[in-house]
């Protein structure tokens, strides 16, 4: 499968090294089309303005290409939201993973039924739900 991995970059890195572990975790048998959002090596306010249209495009081009949506949500991010929202518009499949110790996920997400939410309490249970979800 093509799996669209979202994840907070202007948002916040704190959970980068996290995306990092699920991306390589998801790529043991399908393809990720959004490996930068794992890269270390990248700063969260890399880019310019003009990068951003094309980054806007890449990423929505992706979203509709994929046949599955897997989002790491405990660090909020207005660009992970709007993804979300458009995943939804193109009926794939979305699955939202947080660490519940951690956040209170958005009422637009939970009151959503449309979303699958997993919330973990730790990374092994995480690896559980993936898992499940990717058959
Ligand atoms: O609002 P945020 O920046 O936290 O939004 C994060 C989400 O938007 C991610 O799930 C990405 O799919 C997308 N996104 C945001 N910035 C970029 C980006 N910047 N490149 C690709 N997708 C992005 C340049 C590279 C970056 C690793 C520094």
């Amino acid at each position: 499968m093509k799996i669209y991995f979202a994840g907070s970059i202007r948002g916040g890195r704190t959970d980068a090294e996290l995306y990092q572990r699920m991306i390589a975790y998801i790529q043991r048998r399908h393809t990720v089309l959004t490996e930068h959002v794992g890269d270390l090596s990248k700063s969260k306010t890399e880019g310019l303005a003009n990068r951003d249209k094309a980054i806007y495009e890449q990423d929505t081009a992706w979203l509709r290409e994929s046949d599955l949506v897997i989002a790491e949500c405990t660090t909020p991010s207005l660009g992970v939201g709007y993804e979300l929202a458009y995943a939804e518009k193109y009926q794939k499949p979305v699955h939202i993973f947080y660490d519940k110790s951690r956040t209170k996920i958005s009422a637009m997400l939970s009151g959503n039924a449309y979303f699958q939410l997993h919330p973990y309490r730790n990374e092994e249970e995480l690896y559980r739900f993936l898992d499940e979800v990717l058959g």
